[in-house]
């Protein structure tokens, strides 16, 4: 039906931009728009590196190195390090933080203080004291490596005074003028040292993402510390001789300076960037300066923590208070700047295409496995950052909202630039334009509507927004549309039926939550439902806001929170439980392939058997039995009446320790559900099988501190439970906290352990939350 020219416009949809303006038009993050947010610790996946918000701008980062045999090399935070822990104490999002960094054998505290002056993005200093473990070590060596590296845009000069990198001065786009000092080392209360040792690197590299290697090549240990009177030491540093370029057939993107130095700990050193516009500057800011400054912004940091979450005034101890700042400042620290592209698919589009080159400012899940931005994540992550600065949230918002195409599709997970790549394997990276992923910002906008102080300002930022925000919407509302009105369907499941136990669904965000097992256009998936119902009551509330026609979705609303519909859809009265519907049998399992042995074949030449999926029981179209978060969603997502007896069956089961209830919080899956904690193939155990995750026990603590406020049959059973759940929650997080050095992706359901990847930050901070009762 099309011609060439038809079929290929029809391809290019996919990377063809929404046509609103832009809710940030060009520069809006930049220097002059925006000077107090320019510079950054928005790297978030390197220990401690900064950046300015520009596309390609100069890096700042950091790397350290214990003396000992062998050189471990430490700079993009890696679960294989093993740190004993790692992560910001403090950190307010905006001009200052303050990290402590355990390794084996030394802690290192990494401080930053920015101050605004000048016309591009003013200037900052870090700090970083390094001490020993055990306190009498005082023979151990260590190595602190400070590098700045271009990123295709933007010059560097080196400054030596005998071969000691003494500052690197540079120029670009955005930065104008700046000079880099990287300060003599001192004791770590800042009184002169007699003796370090230097070094410095000068080499090229094909891009940000390859600089390890460029470093770690380098290295070798054909150096002597010799301070007067101390015995001679071999030590590793890098040799601007032996730095290899990585691949040598590509023009090398980056310009990499590093300041070695190396000495026994305890030790500080410290660096400042000072940008060249800043006219009258009162003086370095380092040193006793710089302590001061320090200590102003962490008096700032106590008080408007305590302002804004009241955890003294609720009686948490210090040292809960503690653990509370060190989540809110672990979501803040990760926030990070990218720019870049996608690599999105359609099913018009016969390749792979590169999605429009554009900038995201976003918090992420996890500093270690996902540096990146994910986007349900972000909505839960925002939920705790809009508390404490909704002019944050409000901005990351406008940035996912831009990456919007024109047909209202968001790529769910973005992975932008090569530093990203280089952590995903190639068959994750392809995003398709089908997929979908709970539209969570809706939570964020509802929580931004409810700030006190709606002013023009407010107004005006959500008629900028609303053109996408009615085509987000509207892509939901159609490409995801189910077999009946006001039903919906995930899309995108995995197709290959066999070799899964029930085939996953990534698009919701809850992976291998068990679907019906087999995937058809005749699925109603019931979080879907829900998430639609909260969307759709969203959008009328902000068009009424802006006296556009709200009339439809203050429809769609009704229809989708009424009881009645809801359950003529979704409850499953021989289960007991609200349930997706769809194509399914509940006899399947896992079974090794019967390979058949030809005669006088010897039995080792065989591959092994793989495990492969049977149904031992045909299919049929019928409700999905699988207790779990799905069948809470519509008391997760508040649209159950208060006097709805389902919310009585729900609270139940939510209860009952043979279902969902634990110390440690709700589990995923019901322990008497057929699939509950079974491995989806011979290598891929269970996620969202059992396991607790705190974005949905957030919900679920919220909605029964909803329930427990309006007056009904369960409002009683509602405020007990919500007491017991949320200081079931807090309890664990805390414990796992202290004794593991992190908060984790999720939490197991039988000892309550943090499991998965660390430090997983994202959606575990809502605890915050949680403890300030703050919904
Ligand atoms: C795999 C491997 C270095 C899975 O937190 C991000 C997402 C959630 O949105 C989702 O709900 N996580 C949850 O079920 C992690 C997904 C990671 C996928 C990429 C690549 C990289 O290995």
């Amino acid at each position: 039906a099309y011609g060439l020219y038809g079929r290929w416009r029809l391809g290019r949809r996919v990377v063809t931009p929404h046509p609103a303006p832009r809710v940030l038009p060009a520069g809006s993050s930049g220097p002059r728009a925006a000077p107090e947010r320019f510079w950054g610790s928005y790297r978030p996946h390197v220990y401690l590196g900064m950046r300015p918000r520009s596309p390609r701008p100069p890096v700042a980062g950091f790397m350290w190195l214990r003396q000992a045999a062998e050189a471990r090399l430490r700079h993009t935070c890696e679960q294989s390090d093993g740190l004993p822990g790692y992560g910001w104490l403090l950190h307010d999002g905006l001009r200052f933080g303050a990290q402590e960094i355990r390794d084996r054998g030394l802690t290192l505290r990494t401080e930053f203080v920015k101050r605004p002056g000048g016309e591009h993005g003013g200037d900052w200093s870090w700090r970083v004291t390094a001490r020993p473990e055990s306190p009498g070590d005082q023979t151990s060596l260590v190595s602190l490596l400070f590098y700045v590296a271009t990123d295709g845009q933007g010059t560097l000069q080196p400054h030596l005074e005998n071969s000691r990198l003494v500052s690197v001065t540079g120029t670009s786009e955005e930065l104008g003028h700046f000079n880099i000092t990287f300060h003599r080392p001192t004791t770590e209360t800042g009184e002169a040292l007699s003796y370090a040792s230097y070094n410095h690197l000068d080499a090229r590299s094909p891009g940000l993402h390859r600089l390890t290697d460029v470093v770690k090549s380098s290295l070798s240990n054909r150096f002597v510390y010799a301070a007067p009177g101390g015995p001679k030491r071999r030590y590793f540093a890098v040799d601007t001789s032996r730095a290899r370029p990585g691949e040598p057939d590509q023009a090398p993107q980056s310009h990499l300076l590093l300041h070695q130095v190396t000495l026994p700990l305890p030790c500080r050193v410290e660096v400042t960037f000072e940008s060249g516009s800043f006219a009258e500057r009162p003086g370095s800011l380092v040193g006793a300066a710089l302590s001061e400054e320090l200590a102003g912004h962490v008096a700032a940091f106590e008080r408007r923590f305590e302002e804004t979450f009241s955890l003294a005034r609720k009686g948490f101890t210090p040292q809960q208070q503690r653990f509370a700042k060190a989540a809110l400042s672990n979501m803040l620290g990760g926030m990070g700047y990218f720019h870049g592209h996608s690599i999105v698919q359609s099913a018009h589009s016969q390749h792979p295409l590169a999605y429009p080159e554009g900038p995201l400012f976003t918090a992420v899940p996890s500093r270690s496995f996902f540096p990146r931005g994910f986007l349900w994540d972000e909505g839960f992550h925002q939920l705790l950052l809009a508390r404490w600065d909704p002019a944050l949230t409000r901005e990351v918002l406008a940035h996912w909202l831009d990456l919007m195409n024109v047909e209202g599709w968001i790529p769910r997970e973005q992975i932008l630039d090569d530093e990203a790549r280089a952590k995903v394997p190639p068959e994750f990276i392809l995003q398709h334009n089908e997929a979908a992923n709970p539209p969570t910002l809706f939570l964020v906008l509802q929580q931004l509507l409810r700030e006190p102080g709606q002013g023009p300002a407010e107004l005006s930022y959500l008629r900028r927004l609303f053109p996408r925000l009615r085509t987000w919407y509207e892509w939901y509302n159609t490409t995801q549309a189910g077999p009946q009105p006001y039903a919906f369907r995930w899309r995108g499941r995995d197709q290959d039926t066999d070799l899964f136990l029930n085939p996953k669904t990534l698009t919701s965000g809850l992976d291998d939550y068990p679907r019906a097992s087999h995937p058809s256009p005749a699925e109603r998936h019931l979080d879907l439902r829900c998430w639609m119902a909260l969307a759709s009551g969203v959008m009328a509330e902000v068009a009424e806001r802006l006296g556009e026609p709200a009339a439809e979705y203050r429809r769609m609303q009704q229809a989708l929170s009424d009881n009645a519909l809801l359950e003529q859809q979704h409850w499953a009265e021989q289960l007991g439980m609200f349930a997706d519907y769809g194509n399914h049998s509940q006899a399947v399992g896992l079974e090794r392939e019967k390979v058949a042995v030809g005669p006088g074949q010897p039995h080792h030449q065989l591959p092994a058997p793989r495990l492969v999926r049977v149904v031992r029981k045909p299919p049929k179209l019928q409700f999905v039995g699988a207790l779990g978060y799905v069948s809470l969603f519509p008391f997760l997502l508040q649209l159950l009446r208060p006097d709805s007896p389902r919310l009585g069956s729900i609270l139940g089961a939510m209860r009952s320790e043979q279902q969902l209830w634990t110390p440690y919080g709700l589990r995923s899956l019901a322990r008497t559900s057929p699939l509950y904690m079974k491995h989806n193939t011979e290598h891929d155990p269970p996620y969202w099988r059992g396991p607790i995750w705190i974005n949905m026990n957030y919900l679920a603590v919220r909605a029964l501190h909803h329930y427990a406020s309006l007056e009904g049959p369960y409002q009683q059973r509602a405020a007990a439970l919500y007491q017991e759940l949320r200081a079931n929650l807090i309890a664990n997080l805390y414990r796992q906290y202290l004794e593991s050095g992190y908060l984790w992706e999720q939490y197991s359901d039988s000892t309550g352990q943090g499991r998965g990847c660390y430090p997983f930050t994202g959606w575990s901070a809502l605890v915050v939350l949680m403890m300030a009762e703050e919904y």
